[in-house]
């Protein structure tokens, strides 16, 4: 389907090095919706949001982390970052007692930007398993 042909060209680039869309969000060359930032992430409600609540929260440096599955033991430090940051937002958007984090890697899992990025979704019933 269009999904996936999307998702298998965007990972043809994946590996190029090329600035995403995030390098222009991430310098405010495109403006987003800012729900929390400091030096280190940024994060930013979704243009096309799968729930009430859905921010993504990326890595102000991506530092080869164009996908999870590419993580080195270097990234640890911002990975647990990231990780704390889901936990700050899902906070300030009042949906810390039921929140989901995803994490989509490579082609096959549908990423369609190549600068590792968390998706906080809340707000609603989540279901399980996801599609
Ligand atoms: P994915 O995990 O790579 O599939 O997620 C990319 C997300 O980035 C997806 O949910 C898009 O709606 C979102 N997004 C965005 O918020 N702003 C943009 O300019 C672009 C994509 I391009």
């Amino acid at each position: 389907n269009n999904e996936e042909v999307a998702a298998k060209a965007a990972a043809s680039d994946a590996d190029s090095g090329a600035p995403t869309i995030f390098d222009k969000i991430i310098s405010k060359e495109i403006p987003s919706n800012i729900v929390y930032e400091d030096d280190k992430v940024l994060a930013f409600r979704d243009i096309n949001p799968q729930a009430p609540v859905h921010v993504l929260i990326i890595p102000k440096l991506r530092d080869g982390l164009t996908e999870l599955g590419k993580a080195e033991a270097r990234h640890g430090e911002i990975l647990g970052q990231l990780l704390y940051a889901a936990k700050i937002v899902a906070e300030k958007e009042g949906i810390v007692e039921g929140f989901r984090v995803v994490i989509n890697s490579g082609a096959s899992a549908c990423q369609s930007v190549y600068h590792l990025h968390l998706h906080v979704l809340g707000g609603r019933q989540m279901k399980w398993p996801p599609g």
